[in-house]
């Protein structure tokens, strides 16, 4: 059976325009708060194939989406490496502090701590209907730095912003690193079941220009060239959050990235006529949006449909927030999976 979204990957119509969300699993479903209670941690829920399964099915039940994502986190590379991770209620993430070259230079990948990841896949992929596409994904070598550099995001990454003024010698070697693990991460996510991979750079925006270029153009293509030599055909989406319209650009023309997800700041215009002509594009609806749902979402995600026609994965310009109504999400898939240009 044909998949919309690997279909618009490769360049072929959809039956339909496909669209997924960014944390389409998560505390907006009363399911996923009942598991969530039961499991207590979350990061025994990333770790426990029945559960993790089960939380990355529960919104393709619900609504039917085009694709399911892994239900993982990005900070589980880190974790691998052997950084301290622990998430904390009401909190959110908080990994160790590595700010010096001695614990960059104790870093080592430990993929068997990341078995039950693959598990996952596996057994979401037996179980997805036909035509639904299952994606995984890595966090970018600079956003997890960033992580890992600075322990949280409540600071703004300060220490990671020096360290980028500053060119440390220790930001590169902790992005190789990255590189290196993300790589190992990928290819064992493929070789698991998933059918396309998306790369999460959420903070790529807080560098511009030749900043931009060296910690995330660079390291992406890197990343990007070692999983193609391997896997050419597996589609890899990346979504540099809040980079320049500029970046934007130079990101889409210098990494053999085959889609890219814009956020919501992104204008429409920029994006069809600058973006649209060189790579396939995700996006863009406003989170906050689909909060208010009704007619001011639904003609903004027409807006968003009539702008970039079928050739075009219908996306959120970042993740499903918790307070979201999930009778909203509802009422957005079958609009996007119903409309006829
Ligand atoms: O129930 C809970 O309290 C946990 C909330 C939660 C969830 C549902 C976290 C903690 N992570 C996740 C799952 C998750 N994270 C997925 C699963 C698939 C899906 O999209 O449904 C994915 C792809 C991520 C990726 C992720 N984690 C990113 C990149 C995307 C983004 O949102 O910008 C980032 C930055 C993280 C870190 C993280 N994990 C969790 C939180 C609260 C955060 C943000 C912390 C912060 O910056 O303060």
């Amino acid at each position: 059976m044909e998949k919309p979204i690997l279909n618009v990957l490769q360049g072929k119509k959809p039956v339909h325009v496909p669209i997924w969300l960014m944390r389409q699993a998560g505390r907006y479903l009363p399911e996923y708060r009942d598991l969530r209670a039961k499991a207590k941690n979350f990061l025994n829920m990333c770790l426990t194939p029945d559960w993790a399964t089960e939380i990355t099915l529960q919104p393709i039940r619900r609504f039917g989406f085009d694709a399911a994502i892994l239900f993982a986190d990005i900070l589980l590379v880190p974790m691998a490496l052997g950084a301290g991770l622990d998430f904390r209620e009401g909190e959110g993430p908080v990994l160790e502090y590595i700010d010096n070259q001695k614990r960059i230079d104790q870093l080592s990948y430990d993929n068997s701590k990341l078995l039950a990841v693959y598990e996952t896949l596996a057994r979401v992929k037996k179980e997805l209907p036909d035509n639904t596409t299952l994606i995984g994904f890595c966090g970018a070598p600079w956003t997890v730095a960033c992580y890992m550099i600075d322990g949280n995001s409540k600071g703004g990454f300060a220490t990671s912003r020096r360290w980028v003024a500053e060119k440390s010698p220790l930001l590169d070697n902790l992005i190789r690193t990255l590189v290196d693990a993300s790589e190992l991460y990928l290819i064992q996510q493929i070789e698991s079941g998933a059918e396309v991979l998306q790369i999460f750079d959420s903070w790529g925006g807080l560098l511009q220009g030749a900043d931009f270029d060296r910690y995330v153009i660079q390291p992406t293509a890197d990343l990007i060239r070692r999983i193609k030599k391997k896997y050419p055909h597996v589609p890899i989406i990346g979504f540099p959050r809040e980079a320049l319209p500029e970046d934007y650009k130079l990101y889409a023309m210098q990494t053999d990235i085959d889609a890219m997800s814009i956020d919501f700041n992104l204008s429409l215009d920029f994006a069809k006529n600058t973006l649209q002509p060189v790579k396939t594009l995700q996006g863009n609806l406003s989170p906050d949006l689909l909060v208010e749902g009704g007619a001011n979402m639904l003609k903004a995600a027409e807006k968003i449909l009539t702008t970039f026609g079928p050739q075009h994965i219908f996306n959120l310009g970042h993740g499903v927030v918790p307070q979201t109504p999930p009778e909203h999400v509802g009422e957005l898939v079958k609009f996007v999976q119903g409309f006829k240009f």
